[in-house]
């Protein structure tokens, strides 16, 4: 059913098994849109098969291999409504062999919950997140430090792993001062919907205040049309579904439509979001919607839908400015990871490093480096290996932010900052 709140795209992220599934499970919760009882069911079968206290994460992990490793693997969306908004949340897995699942998920975010477990501090997951959190374009950020329970609801405790985060925000640009840091327990609902006795020394609100202080997102309307495939279906009696999340501008019934760098053109004829109809959808939509002129194989997931008259750009080469976050050695010429940029997934070779900037401050600081290692910021030229859309960073933020990965791990992220575009017609 449509809401007349305003919408909200959530991202909980964070390290392994430091509470975001059992977070997600008890928002869920406390809102009303799970209720006890299933719960309450949950954690009987959870005890039952040697999961306990699984209950609230399970609302969450439906496939059986994550219930019975107790992990998360592939994103999973719900919804649910505060005060203020209605969520679409995202709850990510925090396991390293599925940071690509985070950063899909993340990368469809307007926000984010951090969740980092008191008792273990910042670990390797909690600054990929949050490194990948900013470049992948999330402002804005709502820290839970949680399971205080473990810790008997240590103030000290918290304090230092505050510290320790504000110093790891500060480092990605993020803004400590103005970043909310909540003691949380998801398991026992400390500080979710109450205020709880357990942390007198806190003053701040509850995370369910903190969420509807988060500002709505701009709709970026006046944008031509950008909307990623996600997906592409074939449904008898309709025709070519493609489906995705419009980014920006807006699409509507009856427009002409190009798909890059397919090439292949054709018309809007219906959209759907939610299984009903809409005239037009809006940046943040996620929908379906059907083309005619278009076969189900002329496009794929990675192809970029615009305006025909203002189609997405094909870059035969771009400029980056990428921060390096770890590589065993060093990246030289002609390193050619892969490049994850809204839907696609494409290697592209490192053809010139022009410089090496500081990262704190932007500056210059070697022209022409020879190479670049982990926690350096640099200026690179980068060419695809097969055709991609990507676009300036200053025209379209939300098509311009990328992350660089490599044998299973993030290398770097960055952001488009100049196209040579390709000519497609
Ligand atoms: N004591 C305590 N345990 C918690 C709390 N939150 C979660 N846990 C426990 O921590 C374990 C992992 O919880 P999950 O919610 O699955 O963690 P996760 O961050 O989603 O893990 P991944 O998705 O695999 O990254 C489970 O045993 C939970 O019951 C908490 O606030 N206090
Ligand atoms: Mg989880």
């Amino acid at each position: 059913m449509a809401s007349e709140k305003p919408h909200m795209n959530l991202a909980v992220i964070g390290h392994i098994d430091h509470g975001k599934s059992t977070m997600v499970g008890r928002l869920m919760f406390e809102t009303g849109t799970v209720p006890a009882h299933i719960i309450e069911g949950y954690r009987k079968e959870a005890e039952s098969k040697g999961k306990g206290s699984f209950e609230f994460a399970w609302v969450m992990d439906n496939l059986k291999e994550e219930r019975e490793r107790g992990i998360t693997i592939d994103i999973a969306h719900k919804r649910f409504d505060t005060a203020k908004f209605y969520f679409t949340v995202v709850d990510c897995p925090g396991h390293r062999d599925f940071v690509k699942n985070m950063i899909t998920g993340a990368s469809q975010a307007d926000a984010a919950i951090l969740v980092v477990a008191a008792s273990d501090g910042v670990m390797e997951q909690t600054r990929e997140h949050v490194f990948l959190s900013r470049t992948l374009g999330i402002n804005q950020l709502i820290i839970a430090i949680n399971k205080m329970d473990a810790i008997k609801y240590d103030e000290k405790r918290f304090e230092e792993v505050k510290k320790d985060l504000s110093t790891l925000l500060q480092m990605v640009g993020y803004k400590p001062a103005d970043t909310l840091f909540i003691p949380t327990s998801a398991l026992a609902g400390t500080n979710i919907s109450k205020k709880s006795e357990e942390t007198p020394w806190y003053k701040g609100p509850t995370l369910l205040e903190a969420l509807d202080t988060l500002k709505e997102p701009e709709k970026p309307i006046d944008k031509p049309l950008r909307l990623p495939i996600q997906d592409v279906y074939s449904i008898s009696g309709i025709g070519t579904v493609p489906v995705g999340r419009v980014e920006t501008g807006v699409m509507k019934k009856g427009m002409k439509v190009s798909f890059m760098p397919a090439n292949k053109e054709g018309e809007v004829k219906s959209i759907e979001m939610h299984h009903e109809e809409i005239p037009e959808a809006m940046p943040g939509d996620n929908v379906g919607f059907n083309v005619r002129g278009i076969g189900k194989g002329d496009i794929r997931r990675g192809d970029v839908c615009g305006p025909s008259d203002a189609p997405p750009t094909v870059a035969d080469e771009f400029t980056a400015q990428i921060v390096v976050l770890q590589h065993p050695s060093a990246i030289t010429v002609g390193y050619t990871p892969v490049f994850h940029c809204h839907t696609t997934q494409t290697a592209c070779t490192f053809v010139e490093l022009q410089k090496k900037l500081d990262p704190r401050t932007g500056q210059t600081k070697e022209e022409n480096p020879t190479f670049i290692k982990s926690g350096d910021a640099a200026i690179v030229q980068v060419k695809p290996t097969k055709p991609m859309v990507i676009e300036n960073v200053k025209e379209l933020p939300q098509l311009g932010r990328f992350a660089i990965r490599d044998m299973g791990s993030t290398i770097a992220a960055g952001m488009c900052i100049g196209i040579q575009a390709k000519q497609m017609r």
